[in-house]
């Protein structure tokens, strides 16, 4: 017999976790009531009971910012039908198949130019190696990334001399990061009535965010009109959005905003955590090594042939966000009644699936300790487990965007040097709202 929502284990406060209680819990943290679960199959009944407008948890610092500069939600932020309406269409110019092809060759471009800065900082230091925290130099790169398939423009962060603007934009993403998890659990209400420093921070934080996207969005909008009529090659997604004219262009603005906030850390950080595994894992970089140049030979210059032919890259991809993910957990308001692990949970409750625990658990992935890029080929079941950019239409907007920048990256990385690492140091993830190295990860790089 299925047992009622009030005898699922836990207790009302913080602190406990999967080894307490094991496969499910509850816990109350401020107001808010959740539900915990760990269990891929546990997790497939979640995504099936998530509803037509799937509804994560809310962010209050994001939107209480934005009700307080009057500035609209993007899809991040929406809900209902107004999410579902502004996610379709963005869902053809952003994370559809067709424009990996336009995204492609502008991202390749960013990771040659990346390549060519590390050369010649090796030059620099006139021992034929570089070593150093690359986490800048790869927020300048993910910023790059994410702004060129945008806007179809380079920001030109890989040179030596950068907008200081740019270099603005990236330090208020880790401080909006930053100062977003302090204030998860208390009402921004109440912070911003004691004119709480964190608050202020968060305001400061947003307020760069969005001045600087304004700028950009605003030199395309310009650009469009004086050269309209013009065919020309694929525009990026903000001019593809504009002439579209389904969205209005407070939405775009919205949205195109959200994109470039969320194309720098994720990207850059997941990119580090990779390099930080092949420096530890030298047999293995070589093995990528290898795959990288057969499908280099096999696809002859063609792009997304290549793509298609480095499943163990891909693999490192899908192992890095197993061990390092960037979400702690995923969430989901369910839209019906479910029965989890025996227990009757009522729609409405906020179930969210462990992310981290869920890919270091032993009963979910074997020798989960392992970083095994292979394991991801064919050997083991797949079932819920690769779950990094969340599930099903509400997942990761931006996530083809980002395998494929990292997916170049890598490539780009693996043909021209050999990453390598100090001393033995273990580095753990801390919650900065996103998960992040716990200290400074200090790498070598040196030319193949
Ligand atoms: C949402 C992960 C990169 C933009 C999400 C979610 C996750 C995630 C877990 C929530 C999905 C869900 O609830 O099911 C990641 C990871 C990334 C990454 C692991 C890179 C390694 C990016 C990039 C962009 C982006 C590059 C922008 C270009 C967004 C947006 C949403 C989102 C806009 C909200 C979508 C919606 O609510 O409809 N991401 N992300 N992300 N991500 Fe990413
Ligand atoms: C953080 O308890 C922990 O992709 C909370 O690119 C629950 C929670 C809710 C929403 C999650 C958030 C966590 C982590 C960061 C995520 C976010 C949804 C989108 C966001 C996963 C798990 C992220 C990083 C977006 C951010 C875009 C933004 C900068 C405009």
């Amino acid at each position: 017999v299925v047992r009622p929502f009030n005898e699922v284990p836990g207790l009302w406060k913080n602190g406990w976790n999967f080894n307490t209680f094991g496969p499910i819990y509850r816990e109350k943290i401020g107001s808010y009531e959740s539900v915990n679960i760990i269990n891929p199959e546990d997790a497939a009944i979640l995504f099936k009971a998530e509803g037509h407008y799937p509804k994560r948890l809310k962010v209050e610092p994001w939107t209480s910012y934005r009700d307080y500069r009057n500035r609209k939600y993007g899809v991040l932020l929406k809900n209902g039908e107004d999410w579902r309406s502004n996610r379709v269409i963005l869902n053809k110019e952003v994370i559809s198949l067709k424009m990996l092809e336009n995204f492609v060759p502008l991202l390749d471009e960013v990771g040659q130019d990346f390549v060519a800065r590390v050369h010649k900082k090796i030059k620099r230091t006139g021992q034929n190696k570089w070593t150093t925290d690359l986490s800048q130099e790869l927020f300048k790169y993910a910023l790059e990334s994410v702004s060129s398939v945008l806007y179809g423009e380079r920001l030109g962060l890989m040179l030596d001399y950068i907008d200081p603007e740019a270099q603005h934009f990236i330090d208020c993403i880790t401080l909006m990061f930053k100062t977003t998890s302090p204030m998860l659990y208390i009402p921004p209400a109440l912070l911003k009535q004691i004119g709480s420093k964190v608050w202020r921070d968060h305001v400061e934080a947003w307020d760069g965010i969005f001045n600087h996207a304004d700028r950009c969005i605003q030199n395309i909008y310009k650009k469009l009109h004086q050269d309209a009529g013009t065919p020309k090659k694929y525009p990026g997604v903000l001019a593809s959005l504009l002439m579209l004219d389904k969205l209005s262009i407070e939405d775009i603005k919205a949205s195109v905003t959200e994109l470039m906030a969320g194309g720098v850390d994720t990207t850059s950080i997941t990119l580090l955590w990779t390099l930080y595994e092949l420096a530890r894992h030298p047999n293995l970089q070589e093995e990528l090594r290898a795959e990288v140049a057969a499908a280099r030979a096999e696809s002859q210059g063609d792009l997304l042939e290549m793509l298609k032919r480095i499943p163990l890259v891909k693999g490192a991809l899908k192992e890095t966000l197993r061990l390092h993910p960037v979400a702690v957990n995923l969430q989901r308001y369910i839209a019906e009644d479910i029965i989890i692990q025996n227990y009757h949970i009522p729609a409405g409750t906020l179930v969210q699936l462990g992310l981290y625990a869920m890919g270091r658990h032993p009963k979910v992935f074997f020798r989960p300790e392992q970083y095994k890029p292979s394991r991801w080929l064919r050997t083991e079941t797949h079932y819920f487990r690769s779950l990094g950019f969340g599930f099903g239409p509400r997942q990761c907007l931006g996530r083809r965007i980002a395998e494929a920048e990292m997916q170049l990256f890598l490539i780009h990385i693996l043909e021209n040097f050999r990453v390598e690492k100090q001393q033995h140091v273990e580095v753990k993830s801390t919650f900065e709202l996103i998960l992040v190295p716990d200290k400074p990860i200090i790498l070598t790089l040196k030319p193949v």
